[in-house]
């Protein structure tokens, strides 16, 4: 669908907007691309030396090689192995933050951070085989810390939290020689390897990528999810509202934006500070009002309940309303166009980490040992900033939709009544046809939110229970997809079980890092079944992906067995080599493999092939 940029009326509001005041956007900077580079699109452009910069002609005329002698599906395979390296290293550092934050509480240098889910730092103390026994928290909180820090870049052979997936999967990572030595040492290694004139053999670039993803998946973004949980608390279903019209007219607004729960969680606290809802007031604002953006928005609304102003697309139309007093960001995802535009309006852009700063942004350095001090800091520059707003200039879409969200493993083994089975029983009798999980971004190349919407609609209307994480969940939430009354729009089986539960038909379980809790819960399947994740009736999809991040989801969903479909193409159809090995050679090495599909409705039909063929197979 190309005739509309967007499906989610509040974006198209915006866009007018956006064109009557002269404002670029993403969208026209994408157009301002076209046509955009061909070797590029299909991977086959190499900047790894300086022979290069290389291309290969993908029509046999030019060049085949490299100044090196590197081929095609060399370039496309060494290319992708940097995309997932990069995409892991960016989860991973993120899980790192998080549990260095859990080590400074357990020293007592971060005081205004506390363990919040004791029975989850045991239960993680278990796995780690730490002795809880006689011990305070805080001792218990600094050994585990210390245990999973290790894990980045570990001795002992391979990573703790691999022993959760079913036997049969180690034994295919183990044969395939799959499994993460350490989160760091992977990245590394995908590093050494496309250096020019080290690995030039695609399969085992390609092999050496889901090893790489693997360290993500069931290692830095695990573990990002469960240390969120130990500090900041397990989330529980929780009502909250969603789009560009949670952004208040009279209030000092705050758009939170990036992924790391541990300053968002902070300017949560502050922002409830009744010395700044005071002198908020004494500026002539009803209030703070807090919105988040893209993931760390899904971190805080699954936890408070804090309103969602929209996904990846909407950060540069959440600044257009001219409403908001401050965008406070710190990693991933960020719009580097954010500066200039903050400067067209009086709206304070500010950088937090040292990781990630930008042009045209007040740079707060926030750190774990002064955390509230500096959330305050920045709540009050917002605040200050409210008197500087043009008035003239404000306009707030007036879409707003309600959610409920923080499915985490723990709230749906509660809402089953303390095991799967129920769930087990409900897809053995069919009401819930298989499980799918939708995620991922949005891309300007193709209609906003279309894909995501038309996919979910399909899946449920076929009893296909959908989970979602990061901006596809988002999308659900802006379309009423995850409330309980969207039962309506799914077949009788899954409506049933959703009345009967109380729940909605699509489950929004979180921010990116939190597709963890999707492998957990399918890990955790697959075992009470006595089966490999492979043969369950499960896929994944990421219809409008953007990120390198998300390229390393997909590499480790499918080499925990599960077969994912595409809905933007990536760039590697300059190798056939390439291309074969991940749309059909890795079905018989790793159980999972990719489809693109741009098309929603076809998409869809891929995965209810697929499930009713896992179906078949099991004989359910
Ligand atoms: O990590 S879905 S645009 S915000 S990469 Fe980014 Fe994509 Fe959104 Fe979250 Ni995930
Ligand atoms: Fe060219 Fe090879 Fe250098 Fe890449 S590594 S830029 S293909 S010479």
């Amino acid at each position: 669908m190309k005739d509309t940029l967007s499906v989610d009326p509040a974006s198209l509001k915006m866009l007018e907007i956006a064109r009557e005041r002269g404002i670029e956007t993403a969208w026209d900077r994408y157009l301002a691309q076209q046509p955009q580079c061909g070797f590029g699109e299909l991977g086959l452009c190499c900047r790894n030396c300086n022979m290069g910069p290389c291309r290969i002609d993908p029509f046999g005329d030019g060049p085949q090689k490299g100044v090196c002698g590197a081929t095609g599906d060399i370039i496309v395979a060494r290319n992708l192995l940097r995309m997932i390296a990069a995409g892991a290293a960016a989860h991973s550092d993120h899980g790192r933050d998080v549990v260095e934050t859990v080590m400074r509480v357990a020293t007592g240098e971060a005081k205004d951070y506390a363990i919040k889910d004791e029975n989850k730092l045991k239960a993680l103390a278990a796995e780690f085989n730490i002795n809880t026994e006689g011990r305070t928290v805080k001792e218990i909180a600094k050994e585990l810390a210390e245990a999973v820090l290790e894990e980045f870049g570990t001795r002992k052979g391979y990573i703790q939290t691999v022993e959760r997936v079913p036997a049969k999967r180690k034994e295919i990572w183990e044969r395939l020689g799959l499994l993460p030595r350490g989160i760091d040492r992977e990245v590394v290694e995908a590093m050494h390897r496309t250096h020019m004139g080290v690995d030039n053999d695609p399969a085992n670039l390609i092999l050496h990528g889901l090893r790489c993803s693997i360290s993500d998946g069931w290692g830095g973004s695990l573990l990002a999810t469960e240390f969120s949980d130990v500090l900041f608390g397990t989330p529980q279903p929780v009502k909250g509202k969603s789009n560009l019209g949670v952004i208040c007219k009279n209030a000092v607004n705050i758009l939170v934006h990036g992924h790391e729960p541990i300053l968002s969680e902070m300017l949560v606290a502050a922002a409830k500070d009744p010395e700044l809802v005071a002198a908020a007031r004494a500026r002539g604002a009803d209030g703070i009002n807090l919105v988040g953006m893209c993931c760390t928005g899904n971190e805080i609304l699954m936890r408070h309940g804090i309103p969602a102003a929209g996904n990846f697309l909407q950060q540069e139309l959440a600044i257009i309303t001219g409403a908001l007093e401050a965008v406070v960001v710190d990693v991933q995802c960020i719009m580097p166009a954010l500066g200039q535009l903050a400067a067209c309006y009086h709206t304070k852009f500010i950088s937090t980490s040292p990781k990630a700063k930008f042009p045209g942004a007040v740079h707060v350095p926030f750190d774990e040992h002064h955390a509230l001090d500096t959330a305050r800091e920045i709540i009050r520059l917002a605040v200050e900033n409210y008197p500087n707003r043009n008035k003239d200039r404000v306009f707030i879409p007036e879409d707003i939709t309600e959610y409920v969200a923080g499915f985490s493993v723990e709230a749906i083994l509660k809402i089953l009544g303390g095991t799967l089975n129920p769930l087990i029983d409900a897809i053995k009798n069919r009401s819930i046809r298989g499980i799918a999980a939708l995620v991922g971004c949005n891309n300007p190349k193709i209609t906003q939110d279309y894909n995501h919407l038309n996919m979910v609609k399909e899946l449920i209307a076929k009893d296909v229970l959908v989970v979602e994480t990061g901006c596809a969940a988002i999308a659900s939430a802006k379309a009423g997809l995850l409330l309980p009354e969207a039962a309506e729009l799914a077949g009788p089986g899954l409506a049933g079980v959703c009345r009967a539960l109380g729940i909605p038909p699509v489950l929004h379980m979180g921010s990116c890092v939190d597709i963890s809790r999707i492998l957990v819960v399918a890990a955790a399947i697959a075992g009470e079944l006595g089966v490999d994740i492979a043969d369950l009736p499960v896929a994944g999809a990421a219809p409008e992906w953007v990120s390198e991040k998300a390229v390393s989801i997909g590499a480790y969903v499918v080499a925990s067995g599960i077969f994912t479909v595409l809905g933007t193409v990536p760039a590697v159809l300059g190798s056939k080599v390439v291309t074969e090995l991940l749309t059909r050679q890795a079905k018989d090495l790793v159980g999972g493999y990719f489809a693109v599909e741009t098309d929603p409705f076809r998409a869809a039909e891929l995965i209810i092939n697929h499930i009713d063929e896992k179906r078949a197979a099991l004989g359910i």
